[in-house]
């Protein structure tokens, strides 16, 4: 104690050097895809606050992208993709080139690893394989991803074939992180809250075991951070039974039955709702304390509920990167 710290979308809009950096590269997959610009990025927010882990720059939609999915970022309206409707659709997935068309990523890996001092983590990434399905189905954002939901029930032969093989991407996609230099990976469940429990255990909680497993056994020192979004009582579960070193919870979750219920040899990351932290002071303070309380004396690292807003101050972070280290 105090724990260690980073915070979700640490790299962002927040930042007038980041928007600089953003400008420059023009696209955001240009940006994802630049190492010199990505690799600059990602360690913006570590220069001026010195959190103790950097996340890579890139985004979950890369791997779909890298498959060969067509994928633009609409100005102001987010991803916008085609939607994946049939088997001949699933067809077009090109799991060769994939290692290639990432390559650009690796480098900015090895770029960011040797920057970095060794103190400072690096985490990987990717998005599970129900969350990029979600936009894969519904081709682009949505409130309630019905179409992607309403396929896992109507052609679930489909549905399933989708997240086998965007398991299956998303280990060797995790890999080739690993072997580039990233000393931790997260897996970002963003949508999985929104499944049943049957349908949570299925998409969610099997794929992802299938994932650590496979990792476990090429790199057994590697942690794996699970972040399965809004799944409320089933975060237990889907902590104990993933295999997952580290379970995020989102700002929803009570911090101290979640400390009770997930198991003690798991490290808990999270809770700090991102609003709280664009108000800051006295309200920021009193939404922070009870959450350091209650997993003090447990492996826990510090992070917010959910992605950093653009409307953060910046001095707002700087604000609560001191407090969770010196009270
Ligand atoms: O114009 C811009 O600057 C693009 C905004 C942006 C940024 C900064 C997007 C588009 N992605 C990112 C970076 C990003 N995305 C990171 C980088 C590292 C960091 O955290 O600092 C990470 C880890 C992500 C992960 C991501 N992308 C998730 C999972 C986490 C979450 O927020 O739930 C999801 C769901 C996405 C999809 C995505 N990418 C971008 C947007 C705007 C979205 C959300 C689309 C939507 O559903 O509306």
């Amino acid at each position: 104690w105090p724990p260690p710290l980073w915070l979700m979308r640490q790299a962002g809009r927040y930042l007038p050097e980041y928007r600089t950096i953003r400008a420059e590269a023009g696209d955001f997959i240009a940006l994802c895809t630049n190492p010199a610009l990505a690799t600059e990025v990602t360690l913006q927010p570590i220069r001026r606050f010195g959190m103790d882990a950097a996340i890579l720059f890139s985004d979950i939609l890369i791997l779909p992208w890298a498959l060969g999915w067509g994928l633009r970022f609409a100005e102001g309206e987010g991803p916008v993709m085609p939607q994946l409707k049939t088997a001949g659709d699933l067809e077009t997935l090109d799991r060769m080139r994939m290692a290639d068309k990432v390559e650009p990523v690796m480098e900015t890996v090895r770029r960011v690893k040797a920057a970095l001092d060794p103190n400072t983590a690096l985490i990987g990434f990717a998005g599970a394989p129900f969350t990029v399905a979600c936009y894969m189905v519904e081709g682009r954002g949505s409130k309630d991803f019905a179409t992607a939901r309403g396929m896992a029930f109507s052609q679930p032969e489909l549905f399933n074939r989708l997240i086998e093989e965007l398991t299956t991407s998303t280990i060797a996609y995790l890999a080739l992180q690993i072997e580039a230099g990233a000393d931790a990976v997260m897996l970002f469940d963003s949508w999985a809250g929104m499944l049943s429990a049957a349908q949570f255990r299925h998409h969610s909680i099997a794929p992802t075991r299938t994932i650590v497993s496979a990792l476990r056994a090429r790199f057994p020192n590697v942690p794996i951070i699970g972040f399965p979004r809004m799944a409320g009582l089933l975060a237990a579960e889907y902590a104990a039974a993933t295999g997952v070193q580290g379970v995020g919870l989102d700002g929803g979750a009570d911090p101290l039955l979640a400390a009770g219920l997930i198991p003690q040899n798991i490290a808990i990351q999270g809770n700090l709702d991102p609003l709280a932290l664009v108000a800051g002071g006295k309200a920021m303070a009193q939404e922070l304390a009870p959450i350091l309380e209650a997993f003090q004396g447990r492996p826990y690292i510090f992070n917010l509920g959910h992605g950093i807003v653009p409307q953060t101050p910046p001095d707002h972070v700087a604000e609560l990167v001191r407090l969770v280290r010196n009270g």
